[in-house]
């Protein structure tokens, strides 16, 4: 018997922490040795002048989702984790979404029902709790955290999904006690309802005011209220899609107190702006999506807090509606601004943007990189060292990245189901050529290589905190608003 099934020979690998010339040796799926000359196996991998990355861990995206107005995603746990793995990314967590009414239990098990054929690359879920029921909060939600369904999103807006500050209480607590994190989507629902009804009542209905309605003081309040929420209840809490700059202040600043808060950003926050609504005819809404793209100033903010430590994730925030009748136009070919799907795609293209543009550009360097896409998002989520990471032991989850191929984005590259992508004719420089998962090689020669459903589902571990040496609640930090027996 060989040591080794597959050797990657020869890379620069790179890690959230180094960057090493070395061979990866792989065994039953697993990265079994790093080091020098690791000698000869069945299947050898040439890496000479190739990055050798961690797999990317989408941390956040809509796959074969309804959304709140029972729109599906046009990606299907096929074509989003196929996508996703010609974009580099090995993990992706997407989520079993609960409308009002419905049990957790059930829609979880639709989740896997989904999955389980088709994915193509493994997987964990998010739940989505829009209906905290005095059942799914006694019962249904420790039980599934217990069986590691260990992260779910809350919705401060939308009028479909949205829970309110007492409910968001109930669930900051019951996510401490059962060792959970919750994210939460920040934006103030009345500010946009009452702008929006300001704006239609006048006539403005085209997508571009999708942006004015979404004003970033909404963001900007949620988040800072959602921040207090999670402090009352001494609750982690990681606020998604950060969008502006006074919502990645409010992070920022909470962190510096030493507080559990984690941010995440996305492409879309990057590349995009609210003058994109603003296209020609109905094209501004391809680039509705909530909160909305900003203006520069907003995209440089978000951008430094990506290194100053206001964020720790990088999403692609994947929401697939297609410019059609099935998704953008499903409320008709002219809607208003509010009829329109909300959501952009990115699984695939997220990864390579942010090299391009970031590495490239001289804004982060490698191992930011590395730490923004996959070894951050498996650490907050429960799936590191397992996930994330190049290390004995870890699944070789491995994306072979060649820094100089040099490509211009658009749909028809794209493997998504998508008829188009935000990032029409961009030129990106940087691109995997080949892509592992548990050592199966998924992607090489620019052609898929496994089979659908060959993806495994990846059960977390709750993590309670603030644990004393025997296992009892701690008391809280002084200063903390009360005691340990009230939460
Ligand atoms: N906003 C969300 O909150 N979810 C999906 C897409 C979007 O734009
Ligand atoms: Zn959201
Ligand atoms: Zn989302």
């Amino acid at each position: 018997m060989s040591t080794y099934d597959l050797i990657i020979r020869g890379g620069t690998v790179a890690t959230a922490g180094d960057t090493f010339e070395a061979d990866v040796g792989i065994k039953d799926g697993r990265i079994t040795a790093l080091g020098r000359d690791l000698g000869e196996a069945e299947q050898m991998i040439d890496a000479k002048g190739m990055l050798v990355l961690p797999g990317g861990v989408d941390a956040h995206c809509h796959i074969e989702q309804e959304s709140s107005t029972k729109i599906m995603t046009a990606d299907d746990f096929y074509s989003g984790s196929v996508s996703a793995a010609f974009g580099g990314t090995t993990t992706i967590v997407p989520f079993a979404a609960q409308h009002k009414g419905q049990s957790l239990r059930a829609v979880v098990q639709e989740a896997h029902e989904r999955a389980g054929a088709k994915a193509v690359i493994d997987y964990a879920f998010h739940l989505i709790v829009s209906d905290p029921t005095e059942q799914v909060l006694g019962q249904e939600l420790p039980g599934l955290i217990k069986d590691g369904y260990t992260s779910f999103k809350v919705y401060m807006t939308y009028d479909a999904l949205k829970i309110d500050d007492r409910q968001m209480l109930d669930i900051l607590s019951l996510a401490r006690t059962e060792g959970a994190m919750t994210m939460v989507h920040a934006e103030n629902n009345d500010v946009i309802s009452w702008l929006s009804e300001r704006l239609l009542s006048r006539g403005y209905t085209e997508p571009k005011y999708h942006a004015v309605s979404h004003a970033p003081i909404a963001e900007r309040e949620a988040s800072r209220r959602a921040i207090d929420l999670a402090t009352l209840a001494d609750a982690q809490l990681l606020i998604v899609h950060v969008s502006e700059p006074g919502a990645a202040k409010a992070i920022l600043e909470a962190r510096n107190q030493g507080l559990e808060i984690y941010g995440e950003t996305c492409p879309q926050y990057l590349f995009l702006t609210a003058g994109d609504l603003d296209r020609d005819g109905m094209e501004g809404a391809k680039f509705c999506c909530s909160p909305p793209p900003r203006d520069k100033q907003a995209q440089e903010a978000i951008w430094r807090g990506l290194t100053n430590g206001t964020f720790q994730v990088f999403s692609s925030d994947h929401a697939p509606y297609r410019y059609d009748s099935s998704g953008k136009f499903k409320a008709g070919p002219n809607p208003t601004f509010k009829k329109i799907a909300n959501g952009v795609p990115g699984v695939e293209v997220r990864m390579p943007l942010l090299f391009s543009e970031g590495i490239g550009a001289g804004r982060l360097d490698i191992n930011r990189f590395v730490a923004l896409t996959a070894t951050n998002p498996a650490k907050i989520y429960g799936l590191y060292p397992r996930k994330g990471t190049i290390a004995v032991g870890a699944d070789a989850d491995i994306a072979i990245w060649d820094p100089d191929w040099e490509r211009t984005l658009s749909i028809d590259i794209l493997h998504d189901n998508m008829d188009y992508t935000p990032y029409e004719g961009r030129t990106v420089k940087g691109w995997p050529r080949t892509v592992l998962s548990r050592g199966r090689v998924v992607v090489a020669d620019e052609e898929l290589q496994v089979e659908r459903g060959s993806g495994e589902f990846l059960e977390r571990q709750p993590e309670i905190r603030r644990l004393t040496p025997q296992g009892q609640q701690a008391e809280l930090d002084p200063g903390r608003t009360f005691g340990a027996d009230l939460m």
